[in-house]
């Protein structure tokens, strides 16, 4: 791993067909890009869906990678990911709708862009549970970079132990790495 390279996180969700073998296949194939290394994860939850309700819970986790890609071409690498896993986009494509596999770049280092296909800090990490609880494990004592305070308050305002539940239907998605 390069010296210049940049901690980011990343938020998986499934919740169309067999979820875990998605974030598995998901988190392989994260693992492989290059001048990439998953270095840290969090537990894994069951979450209600934010946006449309006619669709079922998703499976949620947040993976911390060492990357010496840059921003942009990881997201880009990242969309390559979903398109693999057979997630399909078409321009009517509900938005916040079901998905085989969604990868969003919660951070990446201290980076603060707004660009045209390029938001980071992912403009709404700070007010959905079903991201701040498991980011929460790995990093809540960190600070958001755009707006200041740590994780774990913001997680405190949006926690919702009713809709953000562990889920623990397999044992091994911590075991990455070596
Ligand atoms: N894009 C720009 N910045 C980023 C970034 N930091 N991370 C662009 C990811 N993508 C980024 O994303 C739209 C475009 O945003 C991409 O082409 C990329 O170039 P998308 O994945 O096609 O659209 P989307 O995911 O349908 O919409 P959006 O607004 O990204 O939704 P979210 O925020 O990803 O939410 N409920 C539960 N319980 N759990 C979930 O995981 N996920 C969503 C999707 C809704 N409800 C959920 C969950
Ligand atoms: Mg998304």
């Amino acid at each position: 791993m390069s010296f210049d390279s940049v901690t980011a996180f990343i938020g998986l969700g499934s919740n169309l067909g067999d979820r875990i073998s998605w974030l598995l296949a998901g988190r392989a194939a994260l693992a492989e890009m290059a001048e990439t290394e998953i270095v840290g994860a969090s537990r894994l939850y069951e979450t209600a869906p934010v946006g449309p309700a006619d669709q079922g819970p998703y499976l949620n986790s947040v993976l911390a990678l060492q990357t010496g890609l840059p921003a942009r071409e990881l997201l880009n690498q990242m969309l390559d990911v979903e398109k693999d896993q057979g997630r399909v986009r078409t321009r009517d494509a509900e938005r916040w709708g079901p998905r085989t596999l969604d990868l969003d770049l919660l951070l990446y280092g201290e980076l603060c862009v707004e660009e045209p296909g390029l938001d980071v800090p992912h403009p709404r990490l700070h007010e959905r549970a079903f991201v701040l609880q498991p980011l929460c494990e790995i990093v809540g004592d960190r600070l958001h970079p755009q707006l200041g305070e740590r994780f774990d308050f913001y997680l405190a305002r949006h926690r919702d132990p009713e809709k953000v539940r562990l889920w623990s239907g397999v044992s091994n998605w911590k075991a990455f790495g070596v």
